[in-house]
């Protein structure tokens, strides 16, 4: 049986998504644009030592973050993995707020103690940021669940790697979410790599589609690479997740034109295939659709990205100008009891009432 994506094809480009409302494209698009000049920074304050702990990028794969996040609706939950600051920003988050926890900061989205790993944001229902491989499949089922509970029309979206489909908590969640009629969408963001790993390497099974459908959730495919598209599909799985309530899968097929974090000498690809990839950039690919369909000009185009630079610029000088928490303040926040949450060295330790 043929291989479905060998190594190192770009997948051809299949029929594009319908392109919504002037202001809804020209929004897509802005938001790709602040999402890639976001990274780009952040990228720049690591190698300037401005951030600390690990730092992945999603360059290449805005199309796919932008798509999921307006598939959704306000009351719909959102959870993500390490490489997830356009998540946060797709969702509204304050770019300063996402910059300033990189940086540390007491303003940043998780007070500073998370850093890029766990942006979060209860208030646009963007729970976050995950570091561990999969550990977010479960918990995404934990929200569908509450929701089913309740009895409400919202919905889940989780989203992870192609690597984390190997990882226990896939199979467990999957067979259960289908088994509880779960309204979750898990989307597969397939960048073709767990980090050094291509997917041939990782996965017994490439069709990521079919490893769903194994378990017991129904799936389908899109072109990452293209925000029409996968917006679409996202949107036609959250819509009948939240209709039938139940589990569906979408693999979105995709590129990060980075390496898997700041520190990766990239030997288990070559440059050519990277270059190949950045033919499909989401971000000139959908200006020149627009731009084709008389949406946007291309001074327009010009004027969103200098928005977006300006945005980040300003995200920057707030997480710059930031107050570092306090060293006092280490042990604040590590587990709460009784509703309180307390630091371990706290001179005035809660008792446990059972003990
Ligand atoms: C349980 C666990 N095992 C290993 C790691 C180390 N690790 C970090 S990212 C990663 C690769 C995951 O790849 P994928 O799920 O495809 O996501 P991508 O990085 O491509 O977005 C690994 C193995 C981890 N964080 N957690």
């Amino acid at each position: 049986m043929a291989v479905k994506n060998p190594e190192g094809a770009v997948p051809p480009r299949p029929p594009s998504g319908p392109i919504p409302d002037t202001a809804a494209a020209t929004e897509w698009l802005a938001t790709m644009m602040l999402v890639r000049r976001f990274e780009e920074r952040a990228g720049e304050s690591y190698t300037r030592a401005k951030v600390g702990g690990f730092l992945h990028l999603a360059i290449g794969e805005e199309a796919v973050v932008v798509g999921a996040a307006r598939a959704l609706r306000d009351t719909d939950w959102l959870i993500s993995t390490y490489r997830s600051h356009g998540h946060a920003l797709a969702r509204g988050t304050d770019p300063g707020r996402v910059m300033a926890e990189l940086y540390g900061k007491t303003t940043g989205s998780s007070g500073g103690r998370g850093g890029s790993m766990h942006i979060f944001d209860l208030d646009r229902r963007f729970m976050g940021g995950w570091g561990i491989v999969g550990g977010n499949i479960p918990i995404g089922a934990g929200f569908a669940l509450q929701s089913s509970y309740r009895g409400n029309d919202e919905v889940t979206l989780c989203v992870l790697g192609d690597g984390a489909t190997n990882q226990g908590t896939f199979g467990e969640t999957l067979n259960l979410a289908a088994l509880w009629k779960l309204p979750v969408v898990f989307l597969v963001t397939n960048n073709r790599f767990g980090m050094g790993t291509s997917i041939e390497r990782h996965s017994a099974v490439t069709d990521l589609v079919r490893k769903g459908e194994g378990l017991g959730v129904e799936g389908q495919r899109c072109d990452g690479m293209d925000v029409a598209a996968t917006q679409a599909a996202i949107s036609e799985a959250v819509e009948i997740s939240r209709a039938e309530q139940r589990p569906i899968l979408v693999e979105a097929m995709t590129y990060r034109f980075r390496g898997h974090s700041m520190a990766d000498p990239e030997k288990y690809r070559t440059k050519e295939q990277v270059e190949e990839w950045k033919l499909r950039d989401p971000i000139p690919n959908f200006t020149e659709r627009l731009i084709a369909e008389g949406i946007v000009d291309k001074t327009g185009a010009e004027e969103l990205d200098k928005q977006a630079i300006a945005q980040v610029d300003a995200a920057v000088e707030f997480a710059d100008a930031s107050p570092e928490p306090a060293p006092e303040s280490l042990h604040d926040g590590v587990y709460s009891l009784g509703g309180e949450v307390h630091g371990w060295l706290s001179t005035d330790p809660p008792q446990d009432p059972a003990s």
